[in-house]
């Protein structure tokens, strides 16, 4: 309730909430809402609570001695908000910070009963929850999606023999070698500690410093480097577990395992500078994207594959199986597929789940372990420690996306918030209190470790055989089509061109060298470099590695436009009858479509149906789809000649070698933009509805990459 209020330096004839002080009009009506957005309780409204459960007659006015006297600390009800408000961050993770969790199932399509005992693993067709949380390593919580980066792939799958998590990221190798610089690595590449910028980027001095000065992580750069770091969706890339891990049969036999998550709908990326304009227009993408599919019930699917193999095969492996920088190429060891893993479901709550989710790379069930990856070994010690700090508390597993969905039963007790304490007398063991002394150990169900001989001086020693740190980012490198390439040296001269320090560009491409000379020359014409000597290798870089045809997106094109967006600009008047085909075609494809124009409130057909906007042009630009279609009429493509947006609308699509589709008015908007001569068979007119089919299909080819070459000053450098 509130009184009347009085104007400035006015004195109140009658003190207002004095004794006697006349109350007359509600907060509301003040407000001049007339109540509408002050639901009261009663009927299906429930009564608004303090977390004591104390009923809140008034939460627009704290308690005050009179109307404009001062605040009474005996409001318990603003101290309890104000306080809980004040509490509510948790520190953000000190890496993989801005991340995006949906919930789903992990299904058995293959049994690996003969190689594991783990329970996930035995029976085809059985569905275990999962929740999995996708993320970038370097930016801020708050930071754009579509950042340079290495994404999070990280899964936890509730299985009956206890919580799995695995871990992973969308690169299949990782930087460093050995945990202990981990710290080094990350610290390079946040913002400088004195300026506190660049923020979720690594072109900058510290972090190609570090880089050139730390061979071993030049493999997975060509990875970072390439079109992988830069996802169109987190629902078109590869996962994997990076580490070998092993699997235990009951005997304890171990089969040595490396993991792969592969996308149904395949691989996709974007290019940079559609990165960069994307992150402007919606730092989101990558999360609406997931959300929305996840919400249309267009039901995002990974395969689970796996890489088996023995002792035998690592004596014979060209490199160190225990090496994090190094893969096993699919065509050596094919990727056996054992079961998919579908996400159905978005969270109800970001903070309760995708923020609280605590993973831990030792969370392993019976019959999966680890392998001495000494990267892998120092994960196993991170994990714990961070969720701690995170989450303030070991009782972090007591909350509910952390807690396993099988029985528990420990001795483990007390702490900040615990909410499940043994109940019963007995909280050690052994006790001598029969069934009711609580739970006892399994030896035949428990979990047990490969019991491996180890041997060996204690000494802090880098093994020989993870010396050769140039041959896998040849292999990569070559294994790329010719696109691939041309955007790994653009990559890498755009970040080496934000490097002030002349001598650590020059000592980036003594690396770049012993990948492939063609790099590392585009690279140095690219900065305006001399050919600097090449850097001293630990060991010379192998050519006679086979092209992995694996490690190419482009090589591995997606079935089609399924799964992938249109955005339909249209004006007044545009022709119906075409419309109306994109938008069958469209749903045929098992695609989505977006309507852009000039006016949110839509736009008027040729045969008078008025079509809602998603976008007004302003707010979508060309870089938020997969292709676009432009669909105007006489009128409304003068207009769009005239409009800067429209203009960039085509002139963005055009660059970045997206299928266009136009009708034949829209050829003013081209003129104007500067596009009318170039126009090639990746734009494609659409004058009839047959026609709207065709481009649709041809659209599923995703880019005609044949005119990067002409609209790319880099191209022919
Ligand atoms: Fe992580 N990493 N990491 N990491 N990592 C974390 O754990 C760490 C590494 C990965 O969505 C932290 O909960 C060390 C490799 C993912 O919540 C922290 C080392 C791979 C996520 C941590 C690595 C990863 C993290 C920060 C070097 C790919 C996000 C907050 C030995 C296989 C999980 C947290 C999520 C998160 C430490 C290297 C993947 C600090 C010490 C290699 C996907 O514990």
């Amino acid at each position: 309730m509130a009184v009347k209020g009085k104007k400035p330096g006015e004195t109140p004839k009658k003190a207002p909430g004095a004794p006697g002080a006349k109350i007359e009009t509600s907060y509301a009506e003040q407000q001049g809402t007339g109540g509408e957005t002050h639901q009261v309780a009663g009927g299906d409204v429930a009564t608004l609570t303090t977390q004591q459960g104390i009923p809140v007659a008034d939460d627009q006015n704290t308690l005050r001695q009179g109307a404009r006297g001062p605040a009474l600390l005996e409001d318990a009800h603003f101290r309890e908000k104000i306080f809980h408000f004040d509490h509510e961050r948790i520190p953000e993770r000190v890496v993989h910070a801005r991340g995006y969790g949906a919930h789903g199932y992990f299904e058995l399509t293959d049994s690996l009963a003969g190689v594991t005992r783990a329970d996930v693993f035995q029976r085809v067709g059985e569905r275990t929850p999962a929740f999995v949380r996708f993320s970038t390593v370097a930016g801020s919580k708050g930071s754009p999606d579509l950042a340079r980066d290495v994404r999070g792939f990280a899964v936890k799958i509730y299985t009956k023999e206890g919580n799995w998590d695995l871990v992973g990221n969308n690169i299949p190798v990782f930087f460093i070698q050995d945990a202990i610089k981990f710290p080094d690595l990350i610290h390079s590449v946040k913002p400088a500690a004195d300026r506190g910028f660049p923020q979720a980027q690594s072109a900058h001095d510290n972090f190609w410093d570090f880089i050139s000065l730390t061979p071993e992580s030049l493999h997975m750069i060509m990875w970072v480097m390439s079109d992988r770091a830069i996802p169109r969706s987190l629902r078109f890339m590869e996962g994997f577990g990076i580490h070998t891990f092993r699997l235990l049969d009951a005997k304890g036999r171990s089969t040595f395992v490396k993991f792969h998550w592969k996308p149904k709908l395949g691989m996709q990326s974007v290019i940079w500078n559609e990165a960069v304009k994307i992150n402007g227009a919606d730092p989101d993408f990558h999360r609406r994207d997931l959300w929305d599919a996840i919400s249309s019930g267009d039901f995002p699917e990974w395969e689970l594959g796996v890489q088996l193999f023995d002792d035998a095969f690592a004596e014979k492996f060209a490199f160190d199986v225990l090496d994090p920088t190094k893969l096993i190429p699919e065509e050596e060891l094919p990727v056996r597929i054992i079961g998919r893993l579908v996400l159905d479901r978005v969270v109800d709550n970001f903070f309760a789940e995708t923020e609280q989710v605590a993973f831990c790379t030792q969370n392993v069930p019976p019959g999966i372990d680890f392998s001495n990856d000494p990267l892998l070994q120092g994960r196993n010690f991170s994990y714990l420690d961070t969720q701690i700090k995170r989450l303030g508390s070991p009782n972090f597993t007591h909350i509910p996306i952390n807690a396993p969905k099988c029985p528990m039963a420990h001795f483990q007790q007390d702490g900040h918030m615990a909410m499940r304490n043994p109940i019963g007398r007995a909280n050690y063991e052994p006790n001598s209190w029969g069934a009711e002394g609580g739970p006892r150990e399994d030896p035949a169900r428990g979990f047990r470790s490969f019991a491996a001989e180890e041997t060996g001086p204690k000494a802090r020693l880098r093994p020989e055989s993870f010396a050769d740190h140039y041959s896998q980012a040849r292999l990569f490198y070559i294994s790329q089509t010719p696109v691939e390439q041309k955007h790994i040296g653009d990559a890498i001269t755009f970040e080496l061109s934000k490097v002030e320090r002349p001598d650590i560009r020059s000592r980036v491409v003594s690396h770049l060298i012993h990948i492939d000379e063609g790099l590392a020359g585009t690279v140095a014409n690219g900065l305006g470099l001399e050919l600097p000597n090449p850097a001293r290798a630990a060991r010379p870089t192998r050519t006679d590695l086979p092209v992995s045809d694996a490690l190419s997106i482009l090589k591995n094109p997606p079935p089609g436009f399924a799964g992938r967006k249109l955005g339909i600009l249209l004006t007044d008047g545009a022709d119906a009858g075409l419309f109306n085909a994109l938008v069958t075609a469209v749903d045929k494809a098992k695609a989505v479509y977006e309507v852009v124009a000039p006016k949110i409130g839509g736009a008027t057909l040729s045969d008078g149906t008025k079509v809602a906007a998603k976008q007004k042009i302003d707010g979508g630009p060309s870089v938020l789809f997969d292709a676009v279609a432009i669909l105007a009429s006489k009128d409304g493509a003068a207009l769009l000649a005239g409009d800067v947006t429209a203009k960039d609308f085509a002139t963005d699509a055009f660059a970045h070698c997206k299928f266009i589709g136009y009708t034949a008015e829209v050829a003013a908007l081209f003129e104007k933009a500067g596009l009318a001569a170039d126009l090639d068979e990746g734009c494609i007119k659409l004058g009839g509805k047959r026609d709207a089919e065709t481009f649709v299909q041809t659209a599923g080819a995703l880019r005609f990459w044949d005119r990067e070459a002409r609209v790319d000053l880099d191209a022919g450098a």
